[in-house]
């Protein structure tokens, strides 16, 4: 069964529409194992942003993630990383396929609502970053 991550970023959390993503993918039958609200220091989002640095977009992304605080979440299910990326639509909104969450809620290519892990292995490392292992429930 794959697992992924999925954070629902500070534009979704100004606008208040966490509860609305998160039941989206519930509604898929995907199933939530691990839930928690926080505010990334630098560091976190530096390591969860690793791949991006040095892209032109990386210190704009590093600052936006840590404006507010987020909410990161853990789903399981069959084909979950393909899933939920179908739930979240294209990473730039305007090229999101309507009714998915970004083609509903993202504002422009940084703020587009949501991260979703894009691989299993990432999936794993993202995990790890936001979660210890007594924190992702099992039933
Ligand atoms: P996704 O989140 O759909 O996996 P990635 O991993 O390509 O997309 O990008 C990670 C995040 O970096 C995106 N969610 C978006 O916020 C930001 N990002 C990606 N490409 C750009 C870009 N060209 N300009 C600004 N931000 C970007």
């Amino acid at each position: 069964m794959e697992r992924s991550l999925v954070l629902i970023k500070p534009d979704a959390m100004e606008r208040g529409l966490g509860g609305n993503i998160i039941g989206r993918l519930q509604q898929q039958s995907l199933k939530l194992l691990a839930l928690k609200m926080l505010h990334m220091d630098r560091d976190l989002a530096e390591r969860h942003y690793a791949i991006h640095k040095g892209k032109p977009f990386y210190n704009d992304l590093v600052e936006y993630i840590t404006s507010t605080p987020i909410i990161a979440c853990v789903f399981e299910g069959e084909g979950a990383i393909d899933k939920i990326r179908q739930v979240m639509g294209a990473t730039d909104p305007a090229r999101a396929e309507a009714g998915t969450v970004r083609a509903d809620f993202g504002l422009d290519i940084q703020r587009n609502a949501t991260h979703a892990s894009d691989s299993l292995e990432n999936a794993r490392k993202e995990i790890e970053l936001f979660f210890t292992a007594d924190e992702i429930f099992e039933y």
